[in-house]
C-alpha cells in the first residue's frame, strides 16, 4: 500500500523525507541575508532531494544578494535568483527561518505552495507553514537536515559534506555549542569529504583594503555603557549606510569585536541597512535571553546571538534596546536567583 499523504503539524526526519519524496517539485527557501546555516542547510537538503529523484532549486529572498563566499557551497548551482522561482511550488522548504518575515520578497510563495516544511532551531519560531521539523534544542539547521538526508536514503558526499559543516561549524560558535553531537557529526563530516580549513578559508572571505580603515572608524565609534543590562554592561556601535553600502559582507563581522570587549554583557552593532531601516546584530553570553529581547523588539534568534531589525532615528532604536534588555536582564536574574 502507498503511504498516505503526510498530515500537517509536527514531523520527524522520516516524515519530513516522505513529504519531500511524494512532491512533484520542491523550493527550498533559506532566510534574508543567509549566512553559512541557512546556506547550508538549504543547498544539502535540495541536493539531496534531487538525488532522491525530486527536482528541487533554492533561492534567498531579497533585497539582498546572497553573500559571495557563501557560494562556495553550491558547486551544482541549485541556487537560483528570487525572480527565477517557481511561481506555485508543489513543496515549499523554509530553512533556518523562525518567521515569515525571513523570507524576505519570496514570503507570498507560502500562501502558493501545496505544503510548506518549515526546518528550523529558533526558539522564535512563529509556527507558520503546515509541517514542522522544529527542535529549539538543535544547535543547527543542518543538524536536523542531516537526519532528513539520511531518511531519505542518501549517502554523504563532498559537497553534502561541506554545505552540512559550514553552517555546524558557525552555528556553534566554532564548536563553542553543541557539545560531544556536534562534534561527532564534524567528524563523520570530515570523513565524507569536508575540508575545516579550506572551507573556512573560503567562508571569510577575503576583503578589500579599504575595510581596514572604515572597521577603525566602526570601532573608534564604539560606546561602553555598563550600567546596562542590569550592570552587566552594553558596548555598541553604530554603522552608516554608505558603509553598509560599500562593505555589506564584511560590516556584520564588526560585531565580534564588539563582542570581545563586552564582557559578561552584551554587545549590539546597528547598522543603516537602508535609510531610516536600522538592523541590530546582538551577542551576549545567553543571560540574558537575546532571543527574548529580539522577539519583543519584532526580530528573532538565539540565547547568546539574536538579531532586529526597526525604523529609526538610531537614538530610539537604542533606547528601545536598552530598555528591553534591562527588563529581561531583570527577569533572567530573577529566574536566576
Ligand atoms: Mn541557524
Amino acid at each position: 500500500m502507498a503511504p498516505g499523504p503526510v498530515p500537517p503539524g509536527p514531523v520527524d526526519a522520516a516524515g519530513a523525507a516522505e513529504l519531500l519524496r511524494g512532491a512533484s517539485g520542491v523550493l527550498v527557501l533559506g532566510h534574508v541575508r543567509p549566512d553559512a546555516d541557512a546556506m547550508g542547510s538549504a543547498v544539502a537538503l535540495a541536493t539531496a532531494v534531487r538525488r532522491a529523484g525530486v527536482p528541487a532549486v533554492v533561492s534567498f529572498g531579497g533585497p539582498d544578494p546572497v553573500p559571495a563566499p557563501l557560494r562556495m557551497l553550491d558547486p551544482g548551482g541549485l541556487v537560483v535568483e528570487p525572480d527565477e522561482v517557481p511561481a506555485r511550488p508543489d513543496v515549499l522548504v523554509c530553512c533556518d527561518t523562525s518567521s515569515p518575515g525571513r523570507l524576505g520578497t519570496l514570503a507570498p510563495l507560502l500562501d502558493r505552495a501545496r505544503a510548506t516544511l518549515v526546518v528550523d532551531h529558533h526558539a522564535s519560531f512563529t509556527g507558520f507553514g503546515t509541517h514542522h521539523l522544529v527542535d529549539p534544542h538543535a544547535p543547527a539547521t543542518v543538524t536536523l537536515v542531516r537526519a532528513v538526508v539520511a531518511a531519505l536514503g542518501v549517502p554523504l558526499d563532498a559537497t553534502l559534506a561541506r554545505a552540512l559543516f559550514a553552517g555546524l561549524y558557525t552555528d556553534t560558535g566554532g564548536f563553542r555549542l553543541g557539545g560531544a553531537d556536534a562534534l561527532r557529526l564534524a567528524a563523520e563530516l570530515v570523513d565524507a569529504g569536508a575540508e575545516p580549513g579550506t572551507l573556512l578559508r573560503g567562508l571569510s572571505g577575503t576583503s578589500s583594503f579599504a575595510w581596514l580603515a572604515a572597521l577603525a572608524t566602526i570601532l573608534a565609534g564604539a560606546r561602553r555603557e555598563p550600567d546596562a543590562v542590569g550592570g552587566l554592561g552594553l558596548v555598541w556601535a553604530t554603522v552608516d549606510a554608505a558603509t553598509v553600502e560599500r562593505f555589506r559582507s564584511e560590516v556584520p563581522s564588526a560585531v565580534g569585536h564588539l563582542r570581545a570587549t563586552a564582557g559578561d554583557g552584551v554587545a549590539a552593532l546597528v547598522s543603516e541597512i537602508s535609510p531610516g531601516e536600522w538592523s541590530t546584530s546582538m551577542r551576549g553570553t545567553g543571560v540574558p535571553d537575546l532571543s527574548a529581547v529580539a522577539a519583543r523588539l519584532g526580530g528573532g534568534g538565539h540565547p547568546g546571538a539574536a538579531g532586529v531589525e526597526r525604523p529609526g532615528p538610531v537614538e530610539d532604536v537604542l533606547d528601545a534596546l536598552r530598555g528591553e534588555l534591562a527588563a529581561q536582564a531583570d527577569l533572567d536574574g530573577r529566574a536566576l536567583a
